[in-house]
């Protein structure tokens, strides 16, 4: 006799009543990952942040889908407990393979990129937004560390918005995975990728695109073909908006050498870089990383209402 767990008769994901209104009626809604809030950005500001993304989109007249695993449920749409308790709470970081674990056990986590991917696409919600990709990590040669990301955005066929990634990660190896993934990465009014603090990496895109309903008709032309790949949308800061540079690779070079210190593995890696790099830079991070979140919440708001109208 095994004894019985919780009751997991209830749905496997639930869209909260407003996203489900708004995919039904073909109105414009966007998908914001929870990783952000509970790892990725220190308390409270974190809070204000999740408040601020779902505002920036209800003022476009697009509905905010902030996309987390609520006591072993994954909710597409959360109402103000729920951004509260991404917020406050300690949750865990959950990517793909922990959803149906938390389901079992009945746990609440937040979901990464990949996790919030995965579930937007089950849900319909097919334009999301966040911060910066995961991606390779440096020396992933030897310790096989690739963020699951990107193998997810593979088969998820959802518009992910970022700044492109950290440059705490492998870019061009990050660059050649989403080649050979077959994933179009399209730069935003730009060919250089960006490196999310920074507007720029050095690195060259081949597809530049010019405008929200450009980028909608690539989605279209992508479902004519019949691919299901995720589509990344790169959306550099404008300039002067981006972290200093020299600033930026001397606190980049102090946290790697105290990840190193302090033994830091796995999925630890990218919060340990990031909170020590709000700490080292005087919170000079934290504000470039708020701009560029909503930077991309805007985009992804202009993205879904094209959307909206196209498949109208
Ligand atoms: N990049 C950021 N901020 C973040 C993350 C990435 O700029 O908070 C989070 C995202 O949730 C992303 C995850 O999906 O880290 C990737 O973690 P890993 O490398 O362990 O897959
Ligand atoms: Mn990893």
């Amino acid at each position: 006799m095994t004894t019985p767990g919780p009751d997991r008769s209830g749905p496997a994901l639930l869209p909260s009543d407003e996203v489900a209104e708004a995919l039904r009626d073909g109105r414009p809604v966007v998908a914001l990952e929870s990783t952000i809030i509970s790892h990725g950005l220190p308390r409270p500001r974190n809070h204000e942040a999740a408040q601020e993304f779902e505002e920036i989109l209800r003022s476009a007249g697009v509905t905010p889908a902030t996309i987390a695993v609520l006591d072993g449920i994954p909710r597409i749409g959360l109402d103000a407990e729920g951004v509260r308790r991404i917020a406050d709470d300690d949750m865990v970081k959950a990517s793909v393979r922990d959803l149906p674990i938390l389901a079992a056990k009945g746990v609440s986590g937040g979901t990464t990129v990949a996790a919030t991917a995965y579930l937007a696409g089950r849900a319909g919600v097919r334009v999301f937004a966040t911060g910066g990709l995961g991606g390779v990590h440096r020396g992933a040669s030897e310790s096989f560390d690739e963020s699951a990301d990107l193998s997810t955005l593979a088969r998820a066929g959802v518009t992910v918005v970022s700044a492109g990634v950290k440059s705490v990660l492998d870019i061009p190896a990050t660059l050649e995975r989403l080649e050979t993934l077959s994933v179009p990465v399209l730069g935003y009014r730009t060919t250089d990728f960006p490196s999310f603090w920074l507007s720029r990496s050095g690195h060259t895109l081949d597809w530049r695109v010019d405008s929200a309903a450009e980028i909608a008709r690539v989605m279209q032309a992508q479902d004519a073909l019949g691919h299901g790949q995720g589509i990344v949308v790169a959306n550099p800061l404008p300039d002067e908006l981006q972290w200093n540079p020299e600033e930026h690779d001397r606190v980049l070079a102090t946290a790697f050498a105290a990840a190193a210190e302090a033994g830091v593995t796995g999925k630890a890696v990218t919060p340990f870089l990031l909170g020590f790099i709000v700490e080292a830079s005087g919170g000079r991070s934290l504000e470039v990383n708020l701009d560029i979140a909503r930077n991309n919440v805007r985009l992804a708001g202009a993205i879904a209402t094209e959307w909206s109208a196209l498949s109208a």
